[in-house]
């Protein structure tokens, strides 16, 4: 029986639409995955989508729709997309299947049978963004990982012994210093349960979109207890059928981003300890990609969507670009004109016209057959490209085992500069041009070289540009790309007199245009969100590498967009808390309401367009955040004097901004 290789992404929320920050850690994990194939392991990759807990709740009611149509909704998106970048991926696990709510339960009851979840009451703060309990004091603290304002919860709940495995996890991090990955991660996560581990509230009783704990349907399980258990349950933890679970757990390589650091590296391997199960090898947390000087973040709105660039440039630009310019494990950032440099660079001049050139040659001069290189003719030339190619093999697995994607990728892209060249060092195209059998045993050479050369580059290449690469091994004749034993390349293994395939180009140059066509298909899709969402604030770059597990977190920072106006402009604009005392339909008007809104010093009728969002008889009473300074305009003949906030979703319906502590009639908001 192979070896096997177990290798898993986060599950992506299900509260927006994808973005390039997802398909990062699912590219690195398919390139690694693609790769364990080659070496002949048996691979398992799995990937999904976190479709459970309030956050979700919130965006479906945001969007005006049910939570399962929120869910189904976008983790097609996911899936359709993933399907477009032909990720392998071998399943797909969403957590509202009922096999991943039968493998939750029994993990629940595992971890409950040995002793470790107890009943108590929870009275702290919570951030719904993150899905995180906090150890803020007060209503309303900031979450010290968003900043955003986190909500009091005050509930019976059904708590996890986590403290109970402080030393079993410091134990873990000494005795398996691999197992989290890179050093400064580890660091970072053995000083957080250094600094002490409280019980976890592991169970919510005050909304429903969960997975009932057993027993005890009033409660759902906590959204990252459910999530986490998603790397078992799709192996058929808990199903009666347990065969893939046996087999492939534990994962080997748990990759993430660094965010959730703590839910992984702490939360996951104290679950696993208390149900008796085995740990996974490694987790491998890399850094964020960052845009317009953020983490690109659906809250922010600074996203890239991957079909922009799959649409100009191709998946393999995409893959290529994310692995070779970004430090794994450092936040790195993302930018069009750097994209398309890179493409140039490395893959249209670099990869793509070495192959153009060496396989047309071999066309032209010897009919499209591998030529037969001759020892009489060998050079030092020679020699040093299959030193140069040997070297390039070994520092390639070196590093990428070593997740150096960049540098696994320089060290093969310096064997494509060394044979460029060479190439122009040997002018083949003279010597093609000679004709004697001294100058034609050369050429036969020096077409082999580059030949083998390529081949060996575009082998090492497959698992980051899968596409592109399977073109290149077709041109020259070899067949099936993904059968190449991976471990068994060497120098000297083209078959010669191999008949060439097709020669075509595999990387057109891509033009100046390409980056603005880029740019402006992200611009028009800015202006419309997939799926309202509350607004995040803005972490700098700076903050945004900043320690993630340590507390507190680095402040955030402000980010100026580039529409932007100055705090005198935002002087300008008076918004007041104010209270519905009236509300009644607009006769005549399907989407407008009549409501009458004290502001402290004065009632003000304010016609509003949110009659389809909101009933009349349940907006009296509440407090409501209004422009006070608003020219008066008329609406349906009624004069309405200031404007009522509200988020409006494209395509859902209007949401009433609010407070979620209480504040005074009439305060100025600032
Ligand atoms: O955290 N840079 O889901 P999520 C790099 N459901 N990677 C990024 C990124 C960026 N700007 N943005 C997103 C969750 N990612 C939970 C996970 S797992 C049991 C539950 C990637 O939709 C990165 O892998 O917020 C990050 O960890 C993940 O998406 C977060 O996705």
């Amino acid at each position: 029986m192979s070896k096997t290789f177990y290798i898993t992404t986060p599950i992506y929320y299900v509260n927006a639409r994808p973005h390039i920050g997802h398909a990062y850690t699912t590219i690195a994990c398919d390139t690694i995955a693609r790769r364990q194939r080659m070496l002949g392991l048996d691979t398992y990759f799995l990937t999904g989508t976190d479709e459970h807990g309030q956050k979700i709740e919130r965006a479906a009611q945001a969007a005006g729709k049910t939570p399962q149509q929120l869910t189904d909704e976008v983790s097609a998106q996911f899936r359709a997309l993933w399907q477009r970048m032909g990720l392998s991926y071998d399943d797909y696990i969403r957590t509202t299947s009922e096999r991943h709510k039968l493998g939750v339960q029994a993990l629940w009851r595992r971890i409950a049978a040995n002793g470790f979840i107890y009943k108590g009451h929870y009275t702290g703060q919570y951030c719904v963004f993150d899905e995180l309990y906090v150890d803020a004091v007060g209503p309303g603290a900031s979450c010290p990982e968003c900043g955003r304002p986190t909500e009091t919860v005050q509930e019976e709940n059904y708590f996890f012994k986590l403290s109970a495995f402080e030393d079993k996890l410091l134990r873990l991090y000494t005795e398996q210093p691999d197992f989290i990955r890179p050093e400064t991660r580890r660091n970072e996560v053995m000083s957080f349960v250094r600094s002490g581990l409280r019980d976890l509230s592991i169970s919510r009783s005050t909304f429903s979109w969960g997975i009932p704990v057993p027993d005890d349907p009033k409660h759902v399980i906590y959204v990252w207890l459910d999530a986490l258990a998603n790397y078992i349950t799709a192996l058929g933890y808990g199903s009666g059928d347990e065969s893939k679970y046996e087999k492939y757990w534990p994962a080997d390589v748990q990759m993430i981003g660094k965010e959730i650091v703590r839910f992984h590296c702490v939360y996951w391997p104290a679950f696993l300890m208390a149900a008796g199960l085995p740990l996974p090898k490694a987790i491998v947390a890399h850094g964020w990609l960052l845009f317009e000087e953020s983490k690109m973040s659906k809250s922010r709105g600074n996203i890239v969507r991957a079909e922009t660039i799959l649409d100009v440039l191709g998946a393999d630009a995409l893959r290529y670009f994310l692995l070779r310019e970004i430090v794994f494990g450092q936040d790195g950032s993302f930018s069009f004109d750097a994209l398309v440099q890179r493409y140039n660079a490395d893959l249209a001049n670099g990869l793509g016209n070495l192959a153009s050139r060496t396989l047309t040659m071999i066309r032209r001069y010897f009919k499209g057959e591998m030529p037969y290189p001759s020892a009489a003719a060998r050079t030092a030339a020679d020699v040093a490209i299959a030193e140069a190619a040997r070297r390039a093999i070994a520092e390639f697995h070196t590093q990428f085992e070593q997740y150096q994607f960049s540098r696994a990728l320089e060290s093969a892209w310096g064997l494509v500069a060394a044979v460029d060249k060479y190439i122009v060092e040997n002018e083949p195209w003279a010597l093609g041009e000679k004709g004697d059998e001294g100058s034609r045993a050369r050429l036969a050479t020096v077409l082999y070289t580059s030949a083998e050369a390529l081949r060996i580059v575009t082998a090492l290449a497959h698992p980051v540009m899968p596409e592109a690469t399977a073109k290149i091994w077709t041109q020259l004749g070899l067949g099936d790309i993904k059968k190449v034993p991976l471990a068994e390349l060497k120098w000297g293994q083209i078959q010669l007199g191999t008949k060439l395939g097709n020669v075509e180009p595999v990387f057109p140059r891509a033009d100046k245009s390409a980056i603005e066509r880029m740019q402006n298909m992200e611009e028009q899709q800015r202006g419309a969100p997939a799926v309202a969402e509350e607004v995040r604030p803005a972490v700098s770059a700076a903050a945004a590498s900043a320690p993630v597990v340590s507390l507190p977190a680095a402040a955030p920072q402000l980010v100026i967009p580039d529409s932007r106006i100055t705090i005198d402009d935002f002087a300008k604009v008076e918004l007041r808390v104010g209270q519905v005392k009236v509300a009644e339909k607009v006769k005549g008007a399907d989407k407008l309401l009549r409501l009458e809104v004290d502001l402290g010093t004065e009632v003000r009728q304010v016609v509003a367009g949110i009659a389809e969002s909101y009933a009349p008889e349940t907006l009296i009473g509440r407090k409501v955040v209004i422009v006070a300074n608003l020219a008066p305009r008329k609406l349906r003949g009624l004069e309405s004097n200031g404007m009522i906030v509200a988020a409006s979703p494209e395509g859902g319906k209007a949401v009433l901004a609010g407070f979620l502590e209480d504040v005074a009639v009439g305060t100025r908001l600032k």
